[in-house]
């Protein structure tokens, strides 16, 4: 058979623009594709959610594929254990309490059981600013990551969601953005980010799932950046807390929007 590139090309351009324009209008749209997000991503797709997940850069994952100081196991407590166990991802014990689980099957297996739930991943995409009318986040503020990178003027573009989930991880950079433009007041005790504290594994565990709540009208913190958003200790390498604070989010949002 003859393969006519400019079919290739057209197949590809018709296609991504569908899914493109698809997005335009959604029930939930998540930024970030780390675990948190992306677990996130799948519990919604899976109850039916129209969902969608922008992620600035080109693989999808976050700070899971490199496990502890590049070693790439993650560790898991039992809490979340049922989790791994729900996606398929094979995990070890290593002591009571303490499972272990290859960094590159849990990325890859969460991503893959998400996408095939219904949860459409755009990478190379970076979130750069929130919709807000009536002082509530009403949808997102798109741009090519390219044209980030590459510090072009480029406007950008904007989608509708009901609601907007922040897994950015560290930088909560969703939060910061209306914190800094809109003028709303976070739910947080000063109506500002509180920032993440010093490392304490057991307590930001506990705390981080506590925290992946609403921020402010529109907007759910989840994962990592929920504690630099209402404060929290950082947890190093133990991934648990990521998974359930995910799967938090997604059970309070299905509940909102039915
Ligand atoms: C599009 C964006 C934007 C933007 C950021 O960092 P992540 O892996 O986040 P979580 O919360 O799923 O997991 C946190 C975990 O990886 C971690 O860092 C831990 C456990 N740290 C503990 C410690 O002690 O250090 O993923 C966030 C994703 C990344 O892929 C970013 O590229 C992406 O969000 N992102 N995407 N637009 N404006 N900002």
């Amino acid at each position: 058979m003859h393969l006519d590139e400019i079919k290739i090309s057209r197949a590809i351009i018709e296609s991504y623009n569908k899914k493109l324009v698809d997005a335009l209008d959604v029930d939930v749209a998540i930024v970030g594709a780390g675990p948190a997000g992306m677990v996130c991503g799948y519990y919604l797709a899976k109850a039916g959610k129209k969902v969608v997940l922008f992620e600035r850069k080109l693989s999808v994952g976050g700070g899971m594929w490199g496990g502890g100081i590049m070693f790439n196991e993650i560790v898991v407590q039992e809490k979340a254990r049922g989790i791994l166990d729900e996606f398929g991802i094979k995990s070890r014990r290593y002591e009571a309490g303490y499972y272990l689980a290859d960094s590159i099957e849990a990325v890859s297996t969460i991503c893959s059981k998400a996408v095939k739930a219904g949860l459409k991943i755009f990478n190379l995409i970076s979130v750069e600013d929130v919709m807000v009318r009536n002082k509530e986040v009403k949808g997102l503020v798109l741009n090519w990551s390219a044209v980030e990178i590459a510090k072009l003027h480029v406007d950008p573009i904007t989608m509708r969601a009901k609601v907007v989930v922040d897994a950015t991880g560290h930088p909560a950079e969703v939060a910061r953005i209306i914190e800094r433009k809109s003028g709303i007041r976070l739910n947080t005790k000063t109506g500002k980010t509180m920032g993440e504290e010093s490392m304490w594994a057991e307590a930001g565990e506990e705390i981080i799932v506590k925290n992946s709540k609403a921020v402010c009208p529109g907007l759910y913190a989840c994962g990592m950046c929920a504690n630099a958003v209402f404060g929290g200790p950082r947890m190093g390498p133990i991934f648990g807390g990521m998974l359930l604070a995910g799967e938090k989010v997604a059970k309070d949002l299905i509940k909102k929007l039915s």
